[in-house]
């Protein structure tokens, strides 16, 4: 059977979760605390960066959530999570990568501050606050008309962006400039799969008393 390792707050484990779950595929989650457990040599054999996801098929491990993603949607090609025009297709990995290489860095100084355990000052604050404003307007304007990421049909983009976007309005950026943004996020987070992997207030609570303690142990 497959094998997940991830970690419930982890951004770049929950897309590969959510891809499972929606794919309707059996598989095992474990979870690593993150203390120091990626270190176990039985760990680094599977996963020479220490990172999680790792997603392990029948001895097979293949690390990197976006590789991860493409592996899924090769091995259960149903539902669909790419579509299949040029331009279609070069819409998903460009929101994918964006997603990744411009929205969750400028998430971070905001997740710590607002998590308390990371304080900003304030200039960084207004930076990454602009720069997640030109990411919205990007993401609006790729979303167009359609429900999802250049498909009538849930795809890998939406699962990368919408496991970041919808949290922004707790950080203090709120989505009122970006309707369809919004409504996406609506029609997401409303599916079982998104709910199903939201992690607890009290696992955000333990995530949070970690990092304040790793923080100060610096
Ligand atoms: N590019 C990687 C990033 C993975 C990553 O940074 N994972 C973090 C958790 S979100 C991690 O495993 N941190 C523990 C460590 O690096 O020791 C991916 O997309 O899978």
């Amino acid at each position: 059977m497959l094998k997940l390792y991830h970690h419930p707050v982890s951004f770049n484990s929950r897309r590969v979760w959510i891809a499972l779950l929606e794919k309707s595929v059996d598989f095992e989650l474990v979870s690593l605390n993150l203390d120091g457990d990626q270190l176990r040599p039985e760990f680094l054999a599977i996963s020479p960066f220490h990172h999680i996801p790792v997603l392990e098929d029948d001895g097979f491990p293949v690390i990197e959530s976006l590789a991860i993603l493409d592996y899924v949607e090769a091995k259960y090609p149903v539902p669909a999570m790419l579509p299949a025009g040029a331009r279609d297709i070069a819409l998903v990995r460009v929101v994918e990568m964006v997603a990744v290489n411009e929205l969750l860095p400028a998430m971070n100084p905001l997740i710590g501050q607002s998590m308390g355990f990371s304080p900003t000052d304030a200039q960084k604050l207004r930076q990454a606050k602009e720069k997640l404003a030109t990411v919205l307007a990007f993401l609006e304007r790729q979303l167009g008309e359609r429900p999802y990421f250049g498909a009538e049909h849930l795809t890998l983009a939406d699962l990368v962006a919408g496991t970041a976007v919808p949290w922004l309005p707790s950080l203090g950026v709120p989505l009122d400039d970006f309707p369809k943004l919004s409504a996406w996020c609506a029609r997401l987070t409303e599916r079982p799969s998104w709910q199903k992997t939201h992690p607890t207030p009290e696992i955000l609570d333990a995530f949070k008393s970690r990092m304040k303690e790793r923080m100060a142990a610096r």
